[in-house]
Parts: structure tokens; sequence; C-alpha cells
């Protein structure tokens, strides 16, 4: 079986550990998210795609979801000697090489994908990890400017500034995923998508991942013309996100934040089957009234077993819509 999946981070991650235990056999290919990417100290970094890298390949830090394991800050910290920062985003000194050569091989040529290859020959993550787009794309959020002498003002700061700095602490007025619109799919996305049998959106980020992906020109169109399954899992437990700051960028696009709302919010044009947590059951009637095929169950990435179900759940309401 061909599965396409859409992954922002961590969910998107731990969601394909459970995903490859659930279906072994299958051939998985995993379209990232690259509008979370950031260029500091002249490196190009993709957090979504290196997620996705080091959780596949054995790398990832567990408790924090990110970064690597037995991680080492003396760069960070010889950096900020030098007064070079921005000392709010923690780089470590493995994953610095990761970026070294990423940014290396980009500047000798290599377009993401070729490079996200070349970095998965090392990690060998058990997918094929394809970036949404080799084009520059950059999610920015518009906050209150807290420095403009009318009080009224509003400024754009990168989503890692919205996220990481100020932990989305204010609100987020819009998401822009600058870029996107003039944005190509990258080499064998459309051909991924077109050869599937199913497509997946894991509870990854409805807005800033999933959202970016489908923002794409030709993604969202490709998936909804495929003839083809497409089942979601909520990232929404009990109207709020499990981590993150979704109800924040969600709240932004005018989007309540409910398991129901994010499913209409997809729509039944993409959406053909959408799974939502035992807490959420209430929300069944209301997303299958949208058309939108529902069912109830334990949506929490406590352990691979439970991540498994979830995908093993995924797969079968994908055969009951087929
Ligand atoms: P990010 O790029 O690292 O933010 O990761 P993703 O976009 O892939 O996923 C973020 C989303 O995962 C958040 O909105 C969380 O609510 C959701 N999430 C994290 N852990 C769980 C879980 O155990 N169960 C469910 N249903 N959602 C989760
Ligand atoms: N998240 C944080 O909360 N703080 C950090 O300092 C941080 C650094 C970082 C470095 C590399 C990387 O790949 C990810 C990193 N993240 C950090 C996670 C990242 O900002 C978020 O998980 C996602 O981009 C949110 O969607
Ligand atoms: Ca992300």
């Amino acid at each position: 079986m061909r599965i396409v999946v859409l992954a922002g981070g961590i969910g998107g991650a731990r969601f394909l550990r459970g995903l490859m235990s659930a279906a072994p056999d299958a051939d998985i290919t995993v379209i990232g998210n690259t509008g979370d990417d950031i260029h500091l100290f002249g490196l190009k970094v993709c957090p979504d795609l290196d997620t996705v890298m080091y959780t596949l390949g054995g790398g990832i830090h567990e408790e924090q979801g990110w970064g690597r394991a037995d991680e080492t800050f003396t760069v960070k910290e010889e950096l900020a000697a030098y007064g070079v920062g921005p000392e709010w985003f923690g780089l470590g000194d493995r994953d610095f090489a990761t970026h070294i050569v990423r940014t290396q091989m980009i500047g000798a040529g290599y377009p993401l994908s070729a490079v996200t290859e070349a970095l998965c020959a090392r990690w060998q993550p058990g997918v094929r990890l394809l970036p949404m787009t080799d084009d520059r794309v950059e999610t920015h959020v518009l906050i209150d400017d807290p420095d403009a002498p009318d009080g009224e003002s509003r400024k754009a700061v990168h989503f890692q500034e919205y996220w990481v700095r100020l932990r989305a602490s204010v609100p987020a007025h819009a998401v822009v995923p600058v870029g996107a619109d003039q944005a190509k799919p990258a080499p064998g996305v459309l051909e991924a998508i077109a050869d599937a049998d199913v497509v997946l959106f894991p509870p990854s980020n409805p807005v800033v991942s999933v959202g970016t992906i489908l923002a794409v020109p030709g993604v969202r169109e490709a998936i909804a013309d495929a003839g083809i399954p497409v089942v979601g899992l909520s990232p929404i437990v009990g109207d709020a996100p499990v981590r993150g700051m979704a109800d924040k960028v969600l709240a932004a696009v005018g989007v309540e934040s409910t398991a129901a709302a994010v499913a209409k919010h997809y729509g039944s044009g993409l959406l053909d089957g959408w799974l939502v947590d035992t807490v959420d059951a209430g929300a069944v009637d209301e997303v299958e009234a949208a058309g939108i095929r529902c069912r109830a169950i334990p949506l929490m990435m406590t352990d691979l077993k439970a991540t498994a179900a979830m995908a093993a759940e995924a797969l079968m309401l994908a055969e009951e819509v087929r």
C-alpha cells in the first residue's frame, strides 16, 4: 500500500512511528512542512523536516520532541560570547552539523529535496521524506507591535519568533506563509499523491503545518482530485491542542479550537474521514453532518502501541470511505 502523509514536526513524526508499526510493509511518502524554516547564523534550519528525520532515524531528543539526543551547546555559548544571537533559539552542536551540511549543499546548487535525501541517507528514516517545496516559504505571524507609538500598529514576526521567543503569549491576527503562492511542489510531491492509495493528515497543526503544505499551489488540488481516501486525526483533544499553539493560530484564521471545527475547516471537499478523541465523541454527529465520516477513539500518542492503534484506525476508516 502506498501512503502519503502531510507532516509537521512532533505530531507528524510521532504519528509516523505508529503508522510504520501498524503498516510495516507500506510504502510511505512524507510531505514535510518547510514554512517553519529559518535562516540563522547564515545557516538554513528546517525544524519540521529534521524532527521527522531524527525521530524516525533514532536521533531525536525523546522528551523534548525536537533537536538531538545527548546534545551540547558549546557553539551557541561561543556565539553568545561574541554577542551574536538570537539567544532565544536553541541550536545544539550536533544539530548545527545538519544545518552546515544542508547550507553547504544548497550553496553548491542542490535543491532542498536533494539535500533532504542526502541527509536521510545517514538517518535511514524508513520513509521517503520530501520537502513540500524546494522554494523558500516562511510562515510569518501578524501581532500587535508593542513598540508602536499609537499602540495600534501591527508587525509581522517569523513563526519561530512567535512560538519560541514569544511562546505564543500574544494574539495572532493573521498567519501568512510568505512565498507559498509562488512556490512549486518539490519533485516527487504531486507524483506521490497521484500514485497513492490513501492520504493521511496526522494530528499535526492544521494551520502552520498541514495548512502550509496545502498552501503550495497544486497540492490541495492534487489531493482533492486523486479520488482516494483522505483521512485525518484531530490534534485538538477536549477543545485544546495536546501541545503547542494550534489554538492561537486557529483563532487567527477564524476557526474554533475544537475537533469538529478543524474537520470542517479542511472540509468535505478535501477530507473523507476524521478521527476525534473519545473525549470529543459528542463532535461525531457534527462532523458527519458536514459530510465527513467520523469516529471517536483514543487519540493520545502516549506510546508506540497507542499510536499504532490510531494509525490502524485511520487506515480502517480509509477503507470504509473508499
Ligand atoms: P510541530 O511542527 O512540532 O508543532 O508538530 P506538528 O504540527 O506535526 O504537530 C503539532 C500538533 O500535534 C499540536 O497541535 C498537538 O496538539 C498535536 N499533538 C501532539 N501530541 C499529540 C497527541 O498525543 N495526540 C493528538 N491527538 N495530538 C497531538
Ligand atoms: N523549540 C523551542 O521551543 N525552543 C527552541 O529553542 C527550539 C530550537 C529548535 C532548533 C532546531 C529545531 O529543529 C527545532 C527547534 N525547536 C525549538 C522546535 C521548533 O521551533 C518547533 O517544534 C516547531 O517548528 C514548531 O512547529
Ligand atoms: Ca512545525
